[in-house]
């Protein structure tokens, strides 16, 4: 049996382990403190960063007409009228719409070969591009007569007008931002959704500092942050109309905000109707 004598020192022994061990514990904690600090800033991030690209389903608002054969590739609102640019060689057109009725006011036809893309309008002018000629085409907004053209390199998706630069989508995930007066590239973003790029970004709409865009095949819109190209909200349009009753390339793609009455359109290729939605702000 142990004596009183090394059961004490056993015991102190036993004390002198745990104290060191404690010491031991709180030196490790010392010394990673920070990288502790850090991995926990990333993982609040991340949980942000998750919440804010949660898709927000949209709230319904009202429903209007939207002609069928208009194969939509750009959409915009401007005094009670809306801006739209159709596509496919020899249908391609620039027409005018009156928002209550979906009754066509003014149309212009783009020449054969031209397959039209997106439309935005910088103050007299209404801006065009096409799908793979690299032309922009420039018009007269009250006559939709043309006043000039411009080149691009690459596709030409979605086109909108931030109020200082035109930002352009060409399919990929990048967006390129425009001088609109000699239409020269000034800047780009690479637009990422949780750490992925997002391609076949299509049409655009500039809303309340952020860029709204179609994905194409995608029932979802992205808010895009025009600074840096992170995803910081996705809003989920798939009940508006349902895939399954449509053809597979009837696609939603259109988005038009009335900056006025702050009011956000959305409509797709060849759909019937045009609805005004909302979502909610961050
Ligand atoms: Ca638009």
């Amino acid at each position: 049996m142990p004596s009183k004598q090394q059961k004490r020192k056993r015991n102190r022994h036993q004390e002198e382990s745990q104290v060191s061990s404690t010491a031991t514990e709180r030196g490790w904690l010392r010394r990673h403190r920070w990288g502790l600090l850090v991995a926990f800033l990333c993982c609040a991030c991340a949980c942000v960063v998750w919440a804010l690209a949660r898709p927000a389903a949209v709230q319904f608002v009202r429903a209007y007409p939207h002609d069928e054969k208009a194969y939509t590739q750009g959409l915009v609102f401007e005094n009670g009228f809306l801006y739209e640019g159709t596509g496919k060689r020899g249908q391609s057109t620039l027409r005018k719409v009156e928002l209550e009725t979906g009754r066509v006011v003014q149309s212009h036809s783009l020449d054969r070969g031209h397959f039209g893309e997106g439309i935005a309008i910088v103050g007299d002018r209404i801006v065009q591009l096409t799908w793979q000629a690299q032309i922009g085409i420039v018009y007269d907004k009250e006559t939709f007569e043309e006043v000039g053209r411009f080149r691009y390199t690459g596709e030409g998706w979605g086109i909108t007008y931030d109020g200082t630069h035109l930002i352009i989508s060409d399919g990929s995930a990048t967006l390129r931002f425009l001088d609109p007066e000699t239409f020269k590239v000034t800047g780009q973003v690479l637009v990422r959704n949780r750490g992925r790029r997002v391609p076949n970004l299509n049409e655009l709409e500039y809303v309340r500092g952020e860029i709204l865009a179609n994905v194409w095949y995608k029932d979802y819109i992205v808010r895009i942050s025009p600074r840096t190209g992170q995803v910081v909200g996705t809003i989920d349009l798939r009940r508006l109309y349902p895939a399954n009753r449509r053809d597979r390339e009837a696609v939603m793609n259109g988005i038009a905000y009335d900056a006025e009455k702050n009011r956000l359109f959305v409509t797709g290729k060849n759909w019937p109707r045009l609805f005004e939605v909302r979502f909610a702000p961050r």
